[in-house]
């Protein structure tokens, strides 16, 4: 059996980073190991959430685990919350991710950091990034990492431009989520620095935007490809299962806003990448 590890924070409530990451790798066939990197009330779009820092735990949790001789599969590290977690990730990816690494760096979108960050913050993860085999950033996450200005309209050529620096600051993948090319559809674009690969893939947009759906975006994304599909069907399977728990969501009439139907959506995704 496949096993990969997954270090980011774990919402109470919300839908996002670990309560998402652990039961859509699991429903996938990968065991999951998980280590927490601070537990909160709810994701931080929520006022007044509680905070605990776990940071204290990661090194000792690690060092069992080099004792007990465990391998990974790969590594994939989310939201991180200080500068000490981007160093702690960095140690993670070089002890357990020979195989594969994936690295999502979560902390902005629709052209603002999350609450708690700042750009100095997002200039460090650009060394976490560099450290990983694949990156996942949307747009406003790659104009901090980058730390350029974040452009709402962009053409199909500063797409390119944005992945080759995202490539060259040392990922040898980087995939850009959230890209909108064409009015009314919806995706992914992706550079492989290695080969010199370019691969697009993209759906309806669908009529509401919610939280969350970058976490489950990068999840499904890891598990199929420690499953074994290559990286373009892993990019596509993650797309179309996002989709997926969309459309399940806007089913339902009373639908919250801060996370999606992924639950529901299991069955298609365990489908979707036999
Ligand atoms: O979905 C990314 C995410 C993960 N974890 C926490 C968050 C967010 C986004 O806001 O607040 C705690």
């Amino acid at each position: 059996m496949k096993r990969v590890v997954t270090l980011q924070d774990i919402s109470c409530v919300g839908k996002c980073s670990l309560t998402v990451a652990l039961p859509i790798i699991s429903a996938m066939g990968v065991e999951t190991a998980v280590i927490p990197t601070a537990v909160l009330s709810t994701h931080t779009m929520f006022q007044n959430f509680t905070f605990h820092d776990l940071t204290d735990e990661i090194k000792p949790i690690t060092e069992h685990w080099k004792k007990e001789g465990f391998q990974f599969d790969g590594v994939y590290t989310g939201y991180l919350g200080s500068f000490e977690q981007l160093e702690l990730a960095k140690n993670l990816i070089q002890d357990f991710g020979q195989t594969l690494s994936v690295v999502d760096p979560c902390m902005a979108d629709n052209g603002k950091l999350y609450t708690g960050f700042t750009p100095e913050f997002a200039l460090q993860m650009a060394g976490l990034c560099a450290k990983a085999d694949i990156i996942c950033p949307n747009l406003t996450e790659a104009a901090y990492l980058l730390g350029e200005e974040y452009q709402s309209t962009y053409s199909e050529e500063d797409i390119q431009t944005i992945l080759k620096k995202l490539t060259a600051l040392g990922a040898k993948k980087a995939i850009l989520t959230g890209i909108s090319l064409e009015e009314g559809k919806l995706g992914v674009y992706a550079y492989d620095a290695t080969s010199d690969m370019w691969y697009q893939y993209y759906r309806e947009e669908l009529p509401e935007h919610f939280h969350g759906t970058g976490d489950i975006w990068a999840s499904t994304f890891t598990g199929a490809l420690v499953s074994g599909k290559s990286f373009e069907e892993s990019l596509q399977i993650a797309v179309d299962y996002v989709c997926e728990c969309i459309r399940l969501t806007l089913e339902e009439e009373n639908h919250n806003t801060y996370g999606v139907n992924f639950e529901q959506a299991i069955p298609y995704l365990i489908e979707r990448i036999k």
